[in-house]
């Protein structure tokens, strides 16, 4: 009897091996000795149950949704369709940019639960960018998903009734969306109930930048973007913590806030969490000085990003421009191809200057919201961990306004750089 079916019950780490017993995908990769089977928890992030269950033939990851946000409790209910989103995210992604995601074993909608490939010794990038730990084309790796996964997600490459009937799908992750459209977009720019931040040390900052009316109303524009410009399918929510690394690999994972927007969401969202961690990192150094170079290799990371991202973006344009947009027939085939190049160009700045504007508001929102990241919150001492948290928070007030004039990631670099010389409290 498959067990997987009936109501919805979260598992714990007594009942999902009798649960995954029947499951195919479960015992190909456990064997079928149950007995044999090691269970644990270890979901750290905000929504999530997530289980590791290894044996002595292999092991397996086991994600399940809860009907209500983790990080808060039963008090804010959340639907257990996410985890359908995410694994619909996951099939397009392996397919856009194959060997990037984790497999998938198994999906049982009903209990909302993906099985899937445990990676390993992959752990969260996070986590190694605050240890000081370099994986190997990093920047490269990650610029090339987002150029894949935006390009061919888009209607420059699918074809157009597929794409509208997937747009129509990923429309149901309301629930999601209205997480980032309020958590991201609104609250940091105002006292929003579950907001924090370090206080007293941040709080004349905070009061500027609530007040600061030309950045709200910039950010209002961005979130016009994110909510009207249903460009392509974004992964969402794609920070260091949805990134797990070795030295020499990287894969993306968590995909559950995929919806359809404008592609330099997951762009900018990317860039600044590196940009947060390359602030952290002088409150993370044993010693002073010892996290310089590894600073600057943040920052060749970053750009790599960026670079690599417009390089396959352009690639996949001039050979894989298949969709209604900016249809080779009016260009190439009308031996125009320097139009072509010049729509090209034009396109990228958009992406790199909504990116832009996206890296500004996503840092502030983790210093200033409801979801902190480890970075700055792994500082303990809040006289070390403000002044690292100010000068991203400016830092991304500067984004937001300049989000135009920004030409690109050596002078984003000027302006990171600059800041970090600056004491902003
Ligand atoms: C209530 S969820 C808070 C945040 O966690 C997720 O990882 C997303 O980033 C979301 O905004
Ligand atoms: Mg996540």
């Amino acid at each position: 009897m498959d067990n997987t079916s009936g109501e919805y019950a979260p598992l714990t780490v007594e009942t999902l091996p009798g649960r995954l017993s029947s499951i195919g995908g479960a015992s190909a990769h456990l064997g079928p000795d149950i007995a044999s089977w090691r269970t644990r928890e270890v979901g750290d992030g905000n929504l999530n149950l997530v289980f590791i269950v290894d044996s002595p033939q292999g092991s397996i990851v086991v994600k399940q949704a809860l009907p209500y946000v983790r990080l808060v409790g039963d008090s804010w209910p959340l639907p257990l369709k996410r985890a359908f989103f995410e694994y619909h995210a996951l099939t397009r992604q392996a397919a856009r940019d194959p060997g990037r995601v984790p497999d998938i074993y198994h999906f049982d909608e009903e209990q909302a639960l993906i099985i899937m490939e445990h990676l390993s010794p992959h752990v969260i990038l996070r986590n190694r960018l605050i240890k000081g730990e370099r994986t190997e084309r990093l920047g490269e790796n990650l610029g090339r998903f987002c150029a894949r996964t935006l390009f061919r997600g888009s209607d420059l490459h699918m074809e157009a009734a597929e794409k509208k009937r997937d747009l129509a799908l990923f429309a149901g992750n309301i629930e999601l969306c209205d997480i980032t459209e309020n958590l991201v977009f609104n609250d940091p720019y105002f006292e929003a109930e579950m907001n924090s931040h370090t206080t007293p040390q941040l709080d004349p900052l905070v009061s500027r930048l609530r007040a600061d009316m030309s950045l709200k109303v910039e950010v209002q524009h961005l979130k016009r973007a994110f909510c009207c410009n249903a460009e392509t399918l974004l992964h969402g929510d794609l920070h260091t913590g949805s990134v797990m690394a070795t030295d020499t690999d990287t894969k993306i994972i968590d995909p559950e806030f995929a919806f359809y927007g404008p592609m330099g969401f997951d762009v900018g969202m990317l860039l600044s969490n590196f940009l947060m961690s390359y602030y952290s990192q002088q409150a993370h150094a044993a010693v002073p000085g010892d996290r310089d170079d590894f600073q600057e290799w943040i920052l060749t990371q970053t750009a790599a990003v960026w670079t690599t991202f417009a390089a396959e973006f352009a690639t996949l344009w001039r050979t894989k421009r298949s969709g209604i947009l900016y249809s080779s027939e009016l260009y190439e085939n009308q031996n125009d191809a320097l139009a072509s190049e010049q729509a090209l160009g034009q396109f990228l700045h958009h992406i790199w200057s909504d990116a832009m504007g996206i890296c500004g508001i996503e840092m502030h929102r983790r210093i200033l919201g409801l979801a902190h990241n480890a970075d700055f919150e792994d500082i303990e001492d809040p006289d070390l961990r403000a002044p690292c948290e100010a000068r991203a928070l400016m830092l991304g007030r500067q984004l937001v306004l300049d989000r135009h004039i920004i030409v690109g990631p050596e002078h984003l670099f000027d302006l990171v750089r600059h800041i970090h010389q600056e004491d902003m409290l």
